[in-house]
Parts: C-alpha cells; sequence; structure tokens
C-alpha cells in the first residue's frame, strides 16, 4: 500500500470518528412506559392513575416513585445519557431542599414487568404496584439488593425547574441491559422531610420524566465499517 493510501485512510478514519463523538451523535428521549409511586402506610394502594408521582420522607409516611422505560429505540452503545424529572404543575411541591437517591432495577428481574395499574386496592388489574408486591422494595427509604444506586441528585427548595440527573452509573446500567426495558426508581434520603413531594407524571406532555441518551449516529457507523471492509479487500487485490 502506497504513502498516499495509507495517508488518505487515515484521514477517512479520522474523520468518521470525529463525525461520530461531535456533529453525528444521535440523541434520544424516552419518555416513561408506566410509572407510579408507592406508599408505605397504604401498602396495598395503587397509584398508577394518580396525576403527581410522589416522594416523602419517613415522618408521617415514605413515598417511592417507579418509572419504566422502553430501550427499543436505542441501537449502540450509550455514550451519555440523563434521567430528568420535573415539578408539578400545580401548587409548591418542594417546601425544602432535599436529596433523591437514584436506583435501578437489576436487569432480569421478574419484577421489570411490574404493572403500573388504575389506583385503589382491589388489585385489578392484577399485580398493579403497590408498597407490597414492588420490586426490590425495601422497609423506609431503601431497596435492597436487587436494586443499584446510581447516584443522587439535590432537589433546591421552591423550584420548578427540570431536575437533570446523569451519572456514569446510569451510563452503564443502561448499556448492560439485556431486554430492552429499565426501571428507575426515586426515594428521599431524608427520612425527617416531612412534605409531599410532587412530581409531573408520564401523563402530563410537557413536564413527563424523561430518559435522555446519546448514541453514535448510525450512519456515521455505518461509514466506518464500510471503509474498514474498502481497506480489506484493497489490501488482498
Ligand atoms: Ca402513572
Ligand atoms: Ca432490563
Ligand atoms: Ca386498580
Amino acid at each position: 500500500m502506497s504513502h498516499g493510501h495509507i495517508k488518505a485512510l487515515a484521514m477517512v478514519a479520522a474523520g468518521a470518528a470525529m463525525g461520530m463523538f461531535a456533529s453525528d451523535a444521535m440523541a434520544i428521549t424516552i419518555v416513561p412506559n408506566a410509572d407510579s409511586y408507592i406508599s408505605k402506610n397504604n401498602p396495598d394502594t395503587n397509584f398508577g392513575n394518580a396525576s403527581t408521582v410522589r416522594l416523602r420522607g419517613g415522618t408521617f409516611d415514605t413515598y417511592k416513585a417507579y418509572f419504566r422505560f422502553s430501550l427499543s429505540e436505542v441501537t449502540g452503545t450509550i455514550v451519555s445519557a440523563s434521567f430528568s424529572f420535573e415539578p408539578n404543575s400545580g401548587g409548591s411541591w418542594i417546601a425544602t431542599a432535599t436529596t433523591y437517591n437514584v436506583y435501578g432495577l437489576n436487569d432480569g428481574h421478574a419484577g421489570e414487568n411490574w404493572i403500573e395499574g388504575n389506583g385503589g386496592t382491589d388489585n385489578d388489574p392484577a399485580g398493579e404496584i403497590t408498597w407490597n408486591n414492588a420490586p426490590a422494595n425495601a422497609s423506609n427509604l431503601g431497596f435492597d439488593s436487587d436494586a443499584t444506586l446510581l447516584g443522587h441528585i439535590d432537589a433546591p427548595a421552591g423550584t420548578s425547574e427540570r431536575l437533570v440527573f446523569s451519572s456514569a452509573a446510569l451510563v452503564s446500567f443502561l448499556n448492560a441491559d439485556t431486554d430492552g426495558q429499565v426501571t428507575l426508581m426515586l426515594a428521599p434520603t431524608d427520612t425527617g422531610l416531612t412534605t409531599i413531594q410532587s412530581l409531573a407524571p408520564r401523563t402530563d406532555a410537557t413536564r413527563r420524566p424523561r430518559l435522555d441518551v446519546v448514541v453514535p449516529e448510525p450512519t456515521a457507523m455505518s461509514l466506518l465499517l464500510a471503509g474498514g471492509v474498502l481497506c480489506l479487500r484493497r489490501r488482498k487485490a
């Protein structure tokens, strides 16, 4: 292979690589296909159809939240990701500054198909999520070993802004998924948190929770692969 050939191939490869990480990254926004909170004081009540997703410390009750996302649109390795959510539109939702832990339900857990439900204590649809049947749920604000702590996010008092969580652990968790669906959970860290924290649910088209991921643009990936094949063919000739 001539120096000219090598130089040209190197330029193509560099261009494709730059494209992959700069202009040709593809952002995908995913909204939950299920969300609900669970209440320790109402352990058999489902809140899947509630107009808010609530969080609360342990003084009067404990609320934790579950969100499930489909990764079916995601191809390739995720290079960055964020999980974000907004306060409910009505009233004050955070009276005091607080911190939430973000967990992921371990991939392959039988509870990944948890049922969002339509409210009430009727267990109809069967298995609708409650404190007593929620996957990986543990006493108070914790989760058991079927969940992985992905980090935490601070929520300022009185904020009306979207809160955006990201961590390397979140990216790893998403990339480790094998069945195209992931469940993220939120729990306050403060057992003395008395006020109800109220987030917008997935049914709120403007404020709903989101999972935003960035993957390399498929066309750039294809170009790089095509370039590699071309290179091999030329070398054989
Ligand atoms: Ca819901
Ligand atoms: Ca999964
Ligand atoms: Ca029901």
